[in-house]
Protein backbone atom coordinates (compact mmCIF):
# COMPACT_ATOMS: atom_id res chain seq x y z
CA UNK A 1 0.00 0.00 0.00
CA UNK A 2 1.47 3.17 -1.08
CA UNK A 3 1.01 6.60 0.17
CA UNK A 4 -0.40 7.64 -3.36
CA UNK A 5 -3.38 5.97 -2.74
CA UNK A 6 -6.62 8.42 -3.03
CA UNK A 7 -8.82 9.48 -0.61
CA UNK A 8 -11.58 7.38 0.70
CA UNK A 9 -13.83 9.06 -0.26
CA UNK A 10 -12.48 8.91 -3.75
CA UNK A 11 -11.72 5.16 -3.11
CA UNK A 12 -15.35 4.54 -2.07
CA UNK A 13 -17.98 6.61 -3.93
CA UNK A 14 -21.52 6.68 -2.38
CA UNK A 15 -23.28 4.27 -1.56
CA UNK A 16 -20.30 1.26 -1.45
CA UNK A 17 -21.11 -1.58 -0.48
CA UNK A 18 -18.90 -3.82 1.86
CA UNK A 19 -19.43 -7.89 1.52
CA UNK A 20 -19.15 -9.24 4.97
CA UNK A 21 -16.86 -12.87 5.02
CA UNK A 22 -16.95 -14.15 8.50
CA UNK A 23 -14.33 -16.78 9.45
CA UNK A 24 -15.84 -17.96 12.37
CA UNK A 25 -17.76 -20.42 14.06
CA UNK A 26 -19.68 -18.73 15.65
CA UNK A 27 -20.77 -15.53 13.84
CA UNK A 28 -24.14 -13.84 14.62
CA UNK A 29 -25.99 -14.34 11.08
CA UNK A 30 -23.33 -16.41 8.88
CA UNK A 31 -20.94 -18.42 11.65
CA UNK A 32 -19.72 -21.44 10.06
CA UNK A 33 -20.69 -20.70 6.55
CA UNK A 34 -17.28 -19.60 5.10
CA UNK A 35 -14.80 -21.49 7.76
CA UNK A 36 -13.50 -23.53 5.09
CA UNK A 37 -11.30 -21.43 3.13
CA UNK A 38 -12.66 -22.34 0.02
CA UNK A 39 -15.73 -21.81 0.28
CA UNK A 40 -15.16 -17.75 2.22
CA UNK A 41 -12.88 -17.31 -1.05
CA UNK A 42 -15.32 -18.24 -3.36
CA UNK A 43 -18.05 -16.49 -1.28
CA UNK A 44 -15.67 -13.27 -1.56
CA UNK A 45 -15.61 -13.58 -5.04
CA UNK A 46 -18.66 -13.53 -5.64
CA UNK A 47 -19.78 -10.70 -3.80
CA UNK A 48 -16.91 -8.61 -5.70
CA UNK A 49 -18.42 -9.93 -8.62
CA UNK A 50 -22.13 -9.00 -7.18
CA UNK A 51 -20.56 -5.40 -6.90
CA UNK A 52 -19.17 -5.05 -3.65
CA UNK A 53 -16.44 -2.25 -3.67
CA UNK A 54 -14.75 -4.31 -1.18
CA UNK A 55 -14.68 -7.47 1.14
CA UNK A 56 -14.46 -7.46 4.94
CA UNK A 57 -12.83 -10.70 6.02
CA UNK A 58 -13.01 -11.33 9.87
CA UNK A 59 -11.63 -14.72 12.19
CA UNK A 60 -13.21 -13.19 15.37
CA UNK A 61 -17.34 -13.03 16.08
CA UNK A 62 -17.67 -9.88 17.86
CA UNK A 63 -21.69 -10.81 18.36
CA UNK A 64 -22.93 -9.73 21.88
CA UNK A 65 -21.93 -12.48 24.40
CA UNK A 66 -18.76 -13.64 21.94
CA UNK A 67 -15.59 -14.67 23.77
CA UNK A 68 -12.42 -13.29 22.32
CA UNK A 69 -9.82 -15.28 20.28
CA UNK A 70 -6.29 -15.12 20.17
CA UNK A 71 -4.23 -13.77 17.72
CA UNK A 72 -2.65 -17.07 16.57
CA UNK A 73 -6.26 -18.69 16.46
CA UNK A 74 -7.63 -15.54 14.29
CA UNK A 75 -4.40 -16.16 11.52
CA UNK A 76 -5.19 -19.58 11.07
CA UNK A 77 -8.38 -18.61 10.16
CA UNK A 78 -8.25 -15.52 8.04
CA UNK A 79 -4.49 -16.35 6.21
CA UNK A 80 -5.70 -19.26 3.61
CA UNK A 81 -8.57 -17.26 2.69
CA UNK A 82 -6.42 -13.84 2.47
CA UNK A 83 -3.69 -15.83 0.72
CA UNK A 84 -6.62 -17.02 -1.79
CA UNK A 85 -7.86 -13.11 -2.52
CA UNK A 86 -4.86 -11.64 -4.10
CA UNK A 87 -5.85 -8.82 -6.27
CA UNK A 88 -9.21 -8.77 -4.75
CA UNK A 89 -10.07 -5.77 -2.60
CA UNK A 90 -9.49 -6.85 0.70
CA UNK A 91 -10.78 -5.04 4.50
CA UNK A 92 -9.48 -6.73 7.29
CA UNK A 93 -11.83 -7.19 9.98
CA UNK A 94 -9.93 -6.90 13.23
CA UNK A 95 -8.38 -5.16 16.51
CA UNK A 96 -5.34 -6.96 16.42
CA UNK A 97 -1.91 -5.58 15.36
CA UNK A 98 -0.37 -8.85 14.22
CA UNK A 99 -3.29 -9.90 12.19
CA UNK A 100 -3.40 -6.15 10.65
CA UNK A 101 0.45 -6.73 9.69
CA UNK A 102 0.13 -9.98 8.00
CA UNK A 103 -3.51 -8.88 6.27
CA UNK A 104 -1.73 -6.01 5.00
CA UNK A 105 1.10 -7.67 3.84
CA UNK A 106 -0.70 -9.88 1.79
CA UNK A 107 -2.54 -7.14 -0.19
CA UNK A 108 -5.20 -5.60 2.52
CA UNK A 109 -6.37 -2.40 1.95
CA UNK A 110 -8.45 -0.74 4.81
CA UNK A 111 -8.12 -2.41 8.79
CA UNK A 112 -11.57 -2.04 9.99
CA UNK A 113 -11.24 -2.18 13.79
CA UNK A 114 -14.66 -2.30 16.20
CA UNK A 115 -12.53 -1.13 19.04
CA UNK A 116 -11.70 2.31 17.35
CA UNK A 117 -7.74 2.01 18.23
CA UNK A 118 -8.48 0.63 21.91
CA UNK A 119 -7.66 -2.94 21.83
CA UNK A 120 -4.15 -2.96 20.54
CA UNK A 121 -2.07 -0.59 21.54
CA UNK A 122 0.54 -0.89 18.25
CA UNK A 123 -2.68 -1.15 15.62
CA UNK A 124 -2.20 2.28 14.94
CA UNK A 125 1.65 2.12 14.16
CA UNK A 126 0.84 -0.55 11.73
CA UNK A 127 -2.10 1.18 10.00
CA UNK A 128 -0.12 4.40 9.71
CA UNK A 129 3.37 2.86 8.60
CA UNK A 130 1.15 1.14 6.20
CA UNK A 131 -1.11 3.81 4.73
CA UNK A 132 -4.26 1.87 4.99
CA UNK A 133 -7.75 2.85 5.19
CA UNK A 134 -9.16 2.40 8.27
CA UNK A 135 -12.60 2.64 9.69
CA UNK A 136 -12.93 3.35 13.43
CA UNK A 137 -16.16 2.29 15.14
CA UNK A 138 -18.29 2.82 18.14
CA UNK A 139 -18.49 0.35 20.89
CA UNK A 140 -19.88 0.80 24.30
CA UNK A 141 -18.32 -2.12 26.52
CA UNK A 142 -17.13 -4.95 24.87
CA UNK A 143 -18.79 -7.75 23.11
CA UNK A 144 -19.02 -10.29 26.03
CA UNK A 145 -20.90 -7.65 28.30
CA UNK A 146 -22.04 -4.75 26.26
CA UNK A 147 -26.18 -5.52 25.64
CA UNK A 148 -26.19 -6.22 29.14
CA UNK A 149 -27.04 -2.25 29.89
CA UNK A 150 -26.47 0.17 27.19
CA UNK A 151 -26.71 3.70 28.50
CA UNK A 152 -26.60 7.02 27.36
CA UNK A 153 -27.66 10.71 27.61
CA UNK A 154 -28.05 11.35 23.94
CA UNK A 155 -26.88 8.39 21.96
CA UNK A 156 -26.35 10.35 18.53
CA UNK A 157 -24.04 13.01 20.59
CA UNK A 158 -22.04 10.83 22.20
CA UNK A 159 -21.13 8.49 19.69
CA UNK A 160 -20.31 11.35 17.79
CA UNK A 161 -18.12 12.93 20.89
CA UNK A 162 -16.38 9.31 21.10
CA UNK A 163 -15.85 8.97 17.28
CA UNK A 164 -14.10 12.88 16.94
CA UNK A 165 -11.90 11.66 19.45
CA UNK A 166 -10.98 8.51 18.21
CA UNK A 167 -10.48 10.89 14.60
CA UNK A 168 -7.98 13.01 16.61
CA UNK A 169 -6.29 9.74 18.00
CA UNK A 170 -5.66 8.14 15.08
CA UNK A 171 -4.31 11.74 13.04
CA UNK A 172 -1.91 12.06 16.02
CA UNK A 173 -0.79 8.62 15.21
CA UNK A 174 0.35 9.73 12.31
CA UNK A 175 -2.97 8.20 10.13
CA UNK A 176 -4.03 10.56 7.66
CA UNK A 177 -7.62 12.02 8.16
CA UNK A 178 -8.31 11.14 4.67
CA UNK A 179 -7.93 7.37 5.35
CA UNK A 180 -10.00 6.70 7.67
CA UNK A 181 -14.03 6.52 7.76
CA UNK A 182 -15.92 6.40 10.98
CA UNK A 183 -19.01 4.35 12.00
CA UNK A 184 -21.76 4.18 14.64
CA UNK A 185 -21.48 0.65 15.49
CA UNK A 186 -24.76 -0.31 15.33
CA UNK A 187 -25.58 -3.21 17.53
CA UNK A 188 -22.03 -2.18 20.05
CA UNK A 189 -23.81 -1.56 23.48
CA UNK A 190 -27.03 -0.19 22.16
CA UNK A 191 -30.63 -1.07 22.34
CA UNK A 192 -32.86 -1.47 19.60
CA UNK A 193 -34.21 2.37 20.25
CA UNK A 194 -30.68 3.98 20.32
CA UNK A 195 -29.59 2.14 17.55
CA UNK A 196 -32.49 3.21 15.39
CA UNK A 197 -32.27 6.59 16.70
CA UNK A 198 -28.61 6.80 15.58
CA UNK A 199 -29.58 6.08 12.13
CA UNK A 200 -32.54 8.36 12.13
CA UNK A 201 -30.27 11.08 13.84
CA UNK A 202 -27.02 9.83 11.23
CA UNK A 203 -26.71 13.46 10.31
CA UNK A 204 -24.77 14.31 13.58
CA UNK A 205 -22.25 11.61 12.87
CA UNK A 206 -21.56 13.10 9.08
CA UNK A 207 -20.94 16.61 10.76
CA UNK A 208 -17.89 14.97 11.52
CA UNK A 209 -16.50 15.36 8.13
CA UNK A 210 -15.35 11.94 7.64
CA UNK A 211 -17.29 8.89 5.13
CA UNK A 212 -19.03 7.17 7.58
CA UNK A 213 -19.89 3.42 7.42
CA UNK A 214 -23.03 1.73 8.47
CA UNK A 215 -23.60 -2.21 9.34
CA UNK A 216 -27.10 -3.06 10.46
CA UNK A 217 -27.16 -6.09 8.40
CA UNK A 218 -29.07 -8.82 9.01
CA UNK A 219 -28.56 -7.31 12.79
CA UNK A 220 -31.16 -8.25 15.53
CA UNK A 221 -32.85 -4.86 16.42
CA UNK A 222 -34.28 -5.29 12.88
CA UNK A 223 -35.94 -8.60 14.15
CA UNK A 224 -36.96 -7.25 17.03
CA UNK A 225 -38.88 -4.25 15.67
CA UNK A 226 -40.64 -6.68 13.38
CA UNK A 227 -41.88 -8.23 16.78
CA UNK A 228 -39.51 -10.88 17.55
CA UNK A 229 -38.15 -9.89 21.39
CA UNK A 230 -35.97 -12.92 21.36
CA UNK A 231 -34.70 -12.39 17.41
CA UNK A 232 -30.99 -12.78 17.48
CA UNK A 233 -30.84 -11.77 13.31
CA UNK A 234 -32.90 -9.88 11.05
CA UNK A 235 -34.41 -10.70 7.88
CA UNK A 236 -33.29 -9.63 4.37
CA UNK A 237 -36.09 -7.00 3.79
CA UNK A 238 -35.37 -5.36 6.71
CA UNK A 239 -31.66 -5.22 5.98
CA UNK A 240 -32.41 -3.39 3.10
CA UNK A 241 -34.85 -1.21 4.70
CA UNK A 242 -32.52 -0.20 6.86
CA UNK A 243 -29.00 0.24 4.05
CA UNK A 244 -31.64 2.99 1.80
CA UNK A 245 -32.43 4.99 5.25
CA UNK A 246 -28.81 4.56 6.31
CA UNK A 247 -27.39 6.15 2.48
CA UNK A 248 -30.29 8.55 2.46
CA UNK A 249 -29.35 9.71 6.02
CA UNK A 250 -25.61 9.96 4.32
CA UNK A 251 -23.96 6.76 5.05
CA UNK A 252 -20.91 6.40 2.04
CA UNK A 253 -20.12 2.59 3.21
CA UNK A 254 -22.60 0.32 3.79
CA UNK A 255 -21.41 -3.67 5.38
CA UNK A 256 -23.65 -6.19 4.25
CA UNK A 257 -23.93 -9.94 3.88
CA UNK A 258 -26.17 -10.47 1.04
CA UNK A 259 -24.40 -8.34 -1.46
CA UNK A 260 -26.41 -8.35 -4.93
CA UNK A 261 -29.58 -7.43 -3.09
CA UNK A 262 -27.72 -4.31 -1.58
CA UNK A 263 -26.15 -3.44 -4.42
CA UNK A 264 -29.62 -3.19 -6.45
CA UNK A 265 -31.68 -1.62 -3.55
CA UNK A 266 -28.71 0.79 -3.55
CA UNK A 267 -28.76 2.10 -6.99
CA UNK A 268 -32.62 2.48 -7.15
CA UNK A 269 -31.71 4.57 -3.93
CA UNK A 270 -29.29 6.24 -5.62
CA UNK A 271 -31.10 7.01 -8.92
CA UNK A 272 -33.26 8.87 -6.42
CA UNK A 273 -31.37 10.54 -4.08
CA UNK A 274 -28.92 11.82 -7.28
N1 LIG B 1 -20.58 -5.37 12.72
C1 LIG B 1 -20.07 -6.59 12.96
C2 LIG B 1 -18.70 -6.84 12.79
N2 LIG B 1 -17.87 -5.88 12.36
N3 LIG B 1 -17.53 -3.65 11.66
C3 LIG B 1 -18.00 -2.42 11.43
N4 LIG B 1 -17.18 -1.46 11.02
N5 LIG B 1 -19.33 -2.12 11.61
C4 LIG B 1 -20.23 -3.04 12.03
O1 LIG B 1 -21.44 -2.72 12.19
C5 LIG B 1 -19.76 -4.38 12.28
C6 LIG B 1 -18.37 -4.63 12.10
C7 LIG B 1 -20.97 -7.68 13.43
O2 LIG B 1 -21.54 -8.34 12.35
P1 LIG B 1 -20.98 -9.71 11.74
O3 LIG B 1 -19.60 -9.56 11.19
O4 LIG B 1 -21.97 -10.24 10.76
O5 LIG B 1 -21.00 -10.70 12.96
P2 LIG B 1 -19.87 -11.25 13.95
O6 LIG B 1 -19.24 -10.11 14.65
O7 LIG B 1 -20.66 -12.14 14.89
O8 LIG B 1 -18.86 -12.02 13.16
Amino acid sequence: MSNSQPPLEERFARPSVMGVVNVTPDSFSDGAVHLEPHAAIAAARQMIDDGAAIVDVGGESTRPGAAGVSAAEELRRVLPVLEGLHGVPVSIDTSKAEVARHALDLGAELVNDVTALRGDPELAGVVAESGAYLCLMHMQGEPRTMQADPAYGDVAVEVAAFLEERLAFAVDAGISEHRICLDPGIGFGKTVAQNFELLRRLDVITALGRPVLVGFSRKSSLGRILGDPGATTGPLSASLAAAVTAYERGATIIRAHDVREHVEALKVAAAVVG
